[in-house]
């Protein structure tokens, strides 16, 4: 339940003009003069934050009254891709109108003011922004917790592009501080790594690590919209424990003095580490460690605090891990009980079990982390330890269950031999499977994937432990991502069903009555129109490059990745681009293609397919003979602002990954719930979302997964499909021949072998039935009232896609102390 009722009081629109004077006097003193939109931005933040703290302490004293019977969910993530707070911020507490005068006062606007702010951009993708959108959803239901993180100096890389491809340079979004965040210097945890084990006269294990760290907390407040509660991101900043060696100082050897310092400071400096190289794996597992051990340590103090009995830590707190990236959690626990707290095996391994859950976010066997034993020993000797003691445990309790079956111990085992895939010869802790054997619950992300890892991946631990596997779909925040991303929606929502939504997706239901009317039809092609003159307009700022807001805009933006098939957009591009030039008279429907995505930095071919995207772009938008029918365009630097201004102006969402192959993905939601039509395929959430607004609704089209199955276990050849298939053999010839590439025939060679010969992911199978879809696309687009229509019924349907439901769902079925037996 939310705290109270009246969550903007009288006084805050005072309390907020005061706070923000004062920052901005602040904000003066150092640079006088006219304030700059930076300084107005940073004393908006800074005013909203000291309201937040006030909300911040109030929550906290509630949730520590009712520590006792309401469990508190600690929600540990390597990534929280938050993107701006302030706008989200001035929104939850009702103030938007108030600083809108503030800044006008001082000739600014507002909008303008709000794109000041970098964005967080603490994740890589889907994951980190589902963990982002959970801590809105965790404020709005009033649920005690905290989401335990890392304090990244530099986040996801910067996109630029130069000649077509992409240059990735570092994220300096603190470079002008944080307004947001509030250091926590009492909070301070020792973490350790490397070292040995001294085993006692007692038998007791003691872990004298080598090199000592500590993690210091800063609190991001993120406030609810209908109550006083906040939800806090606790992240945390490694420093080393020592001071600069003084002797090396005054030898003159500065760097050397330092040396431990930049080690250990080095553990914050960026979101993912190159693990092309050892040194690159070494740091994302410290990485790991260090959130692991300081977010398990601030959760035992506070419970300890709070006059909770350690017996009693498992049922009062969930440890959910989000993704295998914490998975350490288990061992770290164990050791923490056990060699700090004294506990016995049994007793600190059955709280263990009781605290942890994990979700699985991907079904791609090279994503599942493994963890050379070897690396494991030098730096968590005793971690190591752990593991091996819970696995001999679970192979002994197998043992007894399943006798004879050394296959199946083998499969499940938490250590995989030599040998394994990409293994390299070493021996490998699996964390999935430490993971797996050590929560209570383990569960998927959509319907379709958490069907497929009991399965495949986790076949043999879903027939050992069945009641342990679920799924919960993910969803999005309306608050973000309708509300705040699309106001003239939110308006046209407002005015037909009251203002409740946004607290109760569901209502949008109310929509379904109305589709029909051709009223509410219009108005919803006025704000998609609108929203597409203003991206138009930033097209134009950002490329120089005109495009029609009449076209269709038909829109890809997601991370660059072969399974998601943002090639197979391409070559739709290319084979509507050579009909074009064909029939130039036929009676095209304008097509606005628009493409955004950051490749990993090692991946070739995504970084191939970004190229191609470029090149097609240049041949296409320059050709007279295509104009408005046809463009393309490639947005760089993707992230979630980006995606605020680009999700309400798309009139289609391309979600076209190979069925079976994306869990969830919640781009599709945010499209849909701005009243963008969905071309598809069976995959992920894209099935429960055509289930729910009507599958006549959604373009799909392509091989399903069974079929998918089947046909590679027949045998795929994906050059019979191109020799069958005219058109999709002139795309092809058209890559390959340098037709895009200026006579080059080398630039796309691996792309096109690959896309002739193996050609995993299915693109040449699923090719006609996707360009047959489009031209239905086309067909409904010419006529308004039909499109609109859809668009209508396709946000009334979207009701149960809020992190609200997901929330509520992973309450009911993971984290409350019912699910504990
Ligand atoms: O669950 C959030 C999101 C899903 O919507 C996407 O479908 C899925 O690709 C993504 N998974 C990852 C995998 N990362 N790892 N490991 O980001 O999760």
């Amino acid at each position: 339940k939310a705290l109270g009722a009246h969550f903007k009081p009288a006084t805050m629109n005072d309390d907020l003009s005061q706070h923000f004077k004062t920052a901005l006097r602040h904000e003066l003193s150092q640079c006088p003069g006219q304030p700059s939109r930076d300084s107005l931005m940073r004393a908006a933040a800074g005013a909203c934050r000291e309201l937040l703290a006030t909300r911040w302490a109030a929550s906290q004293a509630a949730d520590r009254e009712r520590a006792a019977d309401a469990r508190r969910v600690h929600y540990l993530s390597m990534e929280f891709l938050m993107g701006r707070a302030l706008g989200n911020a001035l929104a939850a507490l009702g103030l938007d109108e108030t600083l809108r005068a503030a800044f006008a006062e001082q000739g600014q606007v507002l909008p303008e003011v709000l794109e000041r702010e970098p964005d967080a951009a603490l994740g890589n993708g889907g994951l980190g922004r589902l963990a982002a959108c959970f801590l809105d959803s965790f404020a709005e239901l009033g649920l005690p917790s905290f989401g335990y993180g890392l304090r990244y100096q530099y986040g996801m890389f910067a996109q630029g592009i130069q000649n077509g491809r992409q240059v990735e340079t570092p994220d300096d979004w603190m470079a002008l501080g944080n307004a947001w965040e509030l250091p926590r210097p009492e909070l301070r945890y020792p973490v350790g790594f490397g070292g040995h084990v001294r085993v006692e006269a007692d038998g007791s294990r003691h872990w004298q690590p080598a090199e000592r760290l500590i993690a210091q907390a800063y609190d991001f407040i993120v406030p609810a919209h209908h109550s006083e509660r906040v939800s806090t991101l606790r992240q945390w900043q490694a420093s080393a424990a020592a001071p600069i060696d003084f002797d090396a100082f005054c030898r003159g050897d500065h760097a050397g003095a330092a040396r431990h310092r930049v080690a250990a400071e080095a553990i914050n400096w960026v979101l993912y580490p190159d693990d092309s190289t050892e040194a690159g794996r070494e740091l994302r597992l410290k990485q790991e460690a260090l959130l692991v051990s300081a977010s398990l340590q601030d959760l035992i103090a506070r419970h300890l605090n709070e006059g909770g009995a350690l017996h009693q830590l498992g049922r009062r707190n969930a440890i959910h891990l989000n993704d295998t990236h914490p998975a350490l959690a288990p061992a770290e626990l164990m050791r923490l009980l056990l060699d700090q707290h004294g506990l016995g095996w049994d007793e600190a391994w059955t709280i263990t079990r009781q605290a942890c859950s994990y979700t699985n976010h991907t079904l791609m066997p090279e994503a599942l982390e493994k963890w050379p034993l070897g690396m494991l020993e030098r730096l968590l000797p005793r971690h190591l330890e752990i593991i091996f003691e819970i696995n001999q445990r679970f192979l002994d309790e197998l043992r007894q269950r399943v006798p004879g079956d050394e296959a199946l111990l083998s499969r499940v085992s938490l250590i995989e031999e030599e040998g394994g895939y990409g293994s390299g010869g070493e021996r490998r802790v699996r964390m999935a499977h430490l993971a797996i054997v050590a929560s209570h619950r383990v569960n998927g992300v959509a319907a379709l994937h958490s069907e497929l890892m009991v399965q495949t991946i986790f076949a043999d631990f879903a027939r050992l432990y069945p009641e342990r596997f679920i799924n919960v779909t993910n969803g999005v925040t309306p608050r973000r991502w309708l509300q705040q991303a699309n106001p003239q929606l939110a308006g046209v929502l407002d005015a037909r069903l009251g203002q409740d939504w946004r607290q109760d997706l569901s209502q949008l239901q109310g929509l379904r009555a109305l589709a029909a009317d051709a009223g509410l039809g219009a108005e919803f092609g006025r704000v998609k129109r609108a929203n597409k003159q203003r991206l138009a307009a930033l097209v134009g700022r950002e490329l120089g490059l005109a495009i029609n807001p009449d076209s269709l805009f038909d829109v890809q933006i997601k991370r660059i990745h072969e399974y998601k098939r943002q090639l197979l957009n391409l070559l739709h591009v290319i084979a509507r681009y050579q009909a074009i030039v064909a029939q130039p008279d036929a009676d095209w429907t304008p097509r606005t293609v628009l493409i955004a995505g950051k490749a990993a930095s090692a991946y070739q071919m995504a970084k191939s397919v970004i190229q191609l995207a470029h090149d097609v772009g240049r041949v296409v938008n320059s050709d007279p003979r295509v104009g408005d029918k046809l463009k393309l365009v490639f947005l760089p630097n993707y992230g979630v602002s980006l995606a605020e201004s680009i999700i309400p102006a798309a009139d289609l969402s391309e979600q076209i990954s190979t069925a079976g192959t994306e869990a969830s993905g919640t781009g599709n939601m945010k499209f849909a719930m701005n009243g963008a039509l969905t071309i598809g395929t069976w995959d992920g959430a894209n099935i429960e979302m055509a289930e729910a607004f009507g599958t006549e609704n959604m373009f799909t089209f392509g091989l399903r997964t069974e079929a998918v199955a089947q046909i590679k276990a027949l045998g795929y050849d994906p050059r019979l499909y191109v020799e069958q298939n005219r058109q999709l053999q002139q795309v092809i010839d058209a890559i390959a021949n340098g037709g895009f590439s200026n006579g080059d025939t080398e630039r796309y060679r691996a792309l096109v072998d690959k896309l002739l010969g193996s050609d995993p992911y299915l693109l040449m199978a699923d090719f006609a039935d996707y360009l047959a879809t489009q031209q239905r696309v086309d067909a409904l687009y010419r006529d308004p009232a039909a499109w609109n229509q859809r668009a209508i019924l396709n946000v009334a349907g979207m009701g149960w896609f809020s992190t609200d439901r997901t929330i509520a769902e992973y309450v009911d079925k993971v984290w409350s102390a019912s699910t504990l037996g």
